[in-house]
């Protein structure tokens, strides 16, 4: 959403290491593109937490939206952040793109919901199960689910509709991490991204978007979702090339002119 709206010089952005140790999250600046905290210059996530509140003791989770001027958090949770980032930011935004258009509001929520327990959270219920029943209905939940999205799709060139919206931001989380991390490291390996024609032309358009290829590293996704196999070794395939040719301009729809410069 960040990039999409042009909005990096009102919103400065730190980047977390991947490894969680005894304290959580840490600010692991020597390693490769991770950076330091450039707000407060804290060591670790939580001591960011603990500025907000000092009494706070629950999960110190990213993403964390900041206030440098204030010297707090504003919200720590992802599908509130990407609004607040869309509608009232949008006064910062150097590219004029609406990802909450009128008209179809209702329906990006809905999407957005629907998709948020079998898809978003899907993952981590299928990767951190612990019986094999577990394990199977939650494959099961995350892959009907993957399959409803790609006869939507066949016929639809967004989740919501024509427009491009939020809810495409949402799927496009998780897709991209999917091949590379989850369908490897969490077992989600009935199919992979790259097998759904429609899903993975979907997610090469979003990848091609203006900006949002260069938020992507996955290098970072590797190393965040392999890191807890006991060696620390992260493997090196799937070979995926986001960047490939796809097949959507045969739908009706495109995306925000100012999305697809
Ligand atoms: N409500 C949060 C949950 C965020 C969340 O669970 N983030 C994970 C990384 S994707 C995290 O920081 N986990 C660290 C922990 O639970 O200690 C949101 O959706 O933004």
């Amino acid at each position: 959403m960040r990039a999409l709206k042009g909005l990096e010089d009102a919103i400065s952005m730190d980047v977390l290491g991947p490894a969680r140790g005894e304290e959580g999250w840490a600010f692991t600046p020597k390693m490769d593109d991770y950076t330091p905290d450039t707000v407060n210059g804290a060591d670790y996530l939580h001591e960011i937490y603990a500025k907000a509140d000092p009494e706070y003791d629950g999960r110190a989770s990213v993403p964390v939206l900041r206030d440098a001027e204030r010297e707090t958090t504003v919200n720590n949770g992802s599908r509130e952040i990407l609004r607040m980032l869309d509608t009232p930011f949008d006064k910062y935004a150097t590219r004029e793109i609406d990802l909450f258009p009128e008209g179809y509001r209702a329906e990006i929520d809905r999407v957005i919901d629907e998709i948020y327990e079998p898809v978003n959270i899907g993952v981590a219920r299928v990767g951190f199960a612990e019986t094999q029943a577990a394990y199977d209905e939650a494959v099961a939940d995350l892959f009907d689910a993957l399959d409803y999205w790609e006869g939507v799709l066949a016929e639809q060139r967004y989740l919501a509709g024509d427009e491009l919206s939020e809810a495409d931001l949402c799927m496009f989380l998780t897709l991209v991490r999917f091949d590379v991390a989850y369908n490897v490291h969490f077992r989600c390996s009935i199919r992979r991204i790259v097998d759904y024609p429609n899903l993975w032309n979907y997610l090469k358009e979003l990848y091609g978007l203006s900006g949002v290829a260069e938020t992507v590293n996955v290098d970072h996704i590797k190393h965040l979702y392999h890191q807890p196999v006991p060696t620390g070794i992260v493997a090196s395939g799937p070979d995926i090339d986001f960047t490939e040719s796809h097949d959507r301009d045969r739908l009706t729809g495109t995306p925000p002119a100012g999305a697809s410069e």
